[in-house]
């Protein structure tokens, strides 16, 4: 076996030359979570700088309109690799940390779609999607179904979210660290009897969590979490480490497939700028916006780490990389962490013009930052007002991969992939944002948007996010009201009835 090598300068090699190819390109998802579309100095943040980010919208294109599928996680990661809404299938909102997977194992995926094109595939990061077919799971064995059932070679992820339960890592679907004697345990209802939680011992956290919103179970690194857990003491990760961990297991990902002599596919969900926000200890205290700021200048920084190792490698030119978020931002989302007070006295505005945020069905919700970068294809310093939606990747890239989609399976993914490249302006037909709020869907089309009537607050109280929830009809003329200020259903009955008739039909297919 050949030794690999890497190098910046050694254009002949053949890893270099393999890595050349361009009928296969590498593609990489830089996937992050609750990064709103106003977070980066290159959609218009002056409090907070985002250079690395910035410089893959110099190098390639970036969208203004481009849409996760969902304002929360679940729903829009569902989406984004099987290529189906996730209000169709039950069961598929923010799901707790012992859930059972939730993308079945017998369809085609973004991922499937990769190996069947040759190449390697990996996740990187948070995960969220469930694992397992059983409840309870038992974390002290290898769980399955999971990642490489749904079309991932190699997985090192945690199960969740950062602020649920098991607080581990797992990679090809074994909990990292695990030793024997001390067995992992995890439920969602009652704490175990002698472990410690948050809400019994707030004089042991590090970061306050808000009592109105719960994360006072488990406590794993001074911070409560939602859920509760035992045992596991060494497998628990510390928050400042996540960063660090990811980053490198995404690279060693890469070399990987380097060696393989395989094109490579690593959706890496980054797990910034979600809740608990505890960055790295060197971010800490570096932005003017709190912890929530920090953890944006430790995810630009992951950016860097990433973009530098594809660069090291000789892969730059050759590789699709891809950077979204899977909805809006939130800015208090369970601790007490000073993102609130300090985005206020800087009248900072995450979601940029747009309005809501984070579960909302306002467009701050769904609408998120979007930049593709090829050099090798994808024209330097494009921007694109296209509509775009992340649920178009799996079809987009089996065009371009020459993959046949089954013609009997049914998908909403379609064929964008002029658009995403940036050689056509060519608008997706209509997209469906789904918010927190099970009840409630919007319809975007030619610049118009309707929302279905729904119960639920206009504010989401715990989270000071306007929902975007009414129990009266909703239109909004985006093209010239991107902010959603006036409702003008009334005024306009006919684009009321067209949209409306659109979504029930897509809802019956
Ligand atoms: C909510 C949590 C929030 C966050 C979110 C999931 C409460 C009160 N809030 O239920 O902190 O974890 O779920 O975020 O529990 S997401 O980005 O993964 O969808
Ligand atoms: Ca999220």
């Amino acid at each position: 076996m050949r030794k690999f090598i890497t190098c910046s300068t050694l254009l002949l090699c053949t890893y270099c030359l393999f890595a050349q190819k361009t009928d296969r390109p590498n593609v990489l998802i830089l996937y992050t979570d609750d990064l709103g579309y106003g977070d980066l100095s290159c959609n218009g943040a002056t409090a907070i700088a985002t250079p690395n980010i910035d410089r893959l919208a110099q190098n390639g294109i970036s969208f203004s309109n481009a849409h996760a599928t969902a304002s929360t996680c679940t729903p829009s990661r569902y989406s984004i690799l099987s290529g189906r809404y996730a209000w169709r299938k039950k069961g598929t909102n923010i799901l707790p940390g012992d859930a059972n997977l939730v993308i079945p194992t017998d369809i085609t995926t973004l991922p499937k779609v990769f190996q069947q094109a040759g190449y390697q595939t990996g996740v990187v990061g948070k995960w969220h999607l469930g694992l397992g077919a059983r409840s309870p799971i038992d974390w002290n064995k290898k769980v399955t179904p999971g990642p490489a059932e749904i079309g991932f070679d190699y997985s090192f992820i945690f199960p969740a979210t950062a602020d649920r339960v098991p607080t581990i890592f797992m990679e090809n679907q074994r909990t990292l660290g695990l030793e024997a004697g001390d067995p992992i345990a995890v439920n969602y209802q009652k704490p175990y009897p002698g472990e410690l939680t948050g809400k019994e011992h707030p004089e042991l956290l590090k970061m306050p969590n808000d009592p109105n919103q719960g994360h006072d179970g488990h406590i794993n690194n001074g911070i409560g979490r939602i859920g509760f857990m035992k045992g596991g003491k060494r497998s628990e990760w510390t928050d400042e480490e996540l960063g660090y961990v990811f980053n490198n297991k995404a690279l060693a990902f890469i070399d990987n497939s380097l060696k393989e002599q395989k094109p490579f596919f690593l959706y890496y969900a980054i797990h910034n700028i979600h809740v608990p926000r505890m960055p790295g200890t060197e971010f800490k205290g570096k932005s003017k916006l709190g912890y929530r700021g920090d953890a944006i200048l430790e995810l630009d920084h992951t950016v860097s780490v990433i973009m530098k190792g594809l660069k090291e490698r000789g892969l730059l030119k050759n590789t699709i990389v891809i950077f979204s978020s899977d909805n809006g931002p939130v800015l208090n989302d369970g601790y007490l962490d000073q993102s609130a007070e300090t985005a206020q006295q800087l009248n900072y505005k995450p979601g940029g013009i747009y309005r809501g945020g984070k579960y909302s069905a306002f467009e701050a919700g769904t609408r998120v930052p979007f930049i593709v970068q090829w050099p090798q294809q994808v024209a330097a310093g494009k921007k694109s007002a296209a509509l775009v939606s992340q649920i178009d990747l799996m079809a987009s890239f089996a065009a371009l991969l020459h993959i046949k989609l089954p013609a009997a399976e049914f998908t909403d993914s379609r064929n964008y992939l002029s658009t995403l490249l940036g050689t056509s302006a060519k608008n997706r037909d209509y997209i469906i944002e789904q918010p927190g709020n099970q009840q409630a869907l919007a319809i975007v089309k030619d610049g118009w948007k309707y929302i279905t009537p729904s119960n639920g607050p206009a504010l989401m109280r715990g989270v000071n996010i306007e929902s975007g929830y009414s129990k009266e009809e909703q239109l909004y003329h985006l093209t010239d009201d991107p902010g959603e200020q006036t409702n003008v259903a009334a005024k306009y009955p006919q684009q009321v009835s067209a949209l409306k008739a659109l979504l029930q039909k897509t809802m019956a297919e």
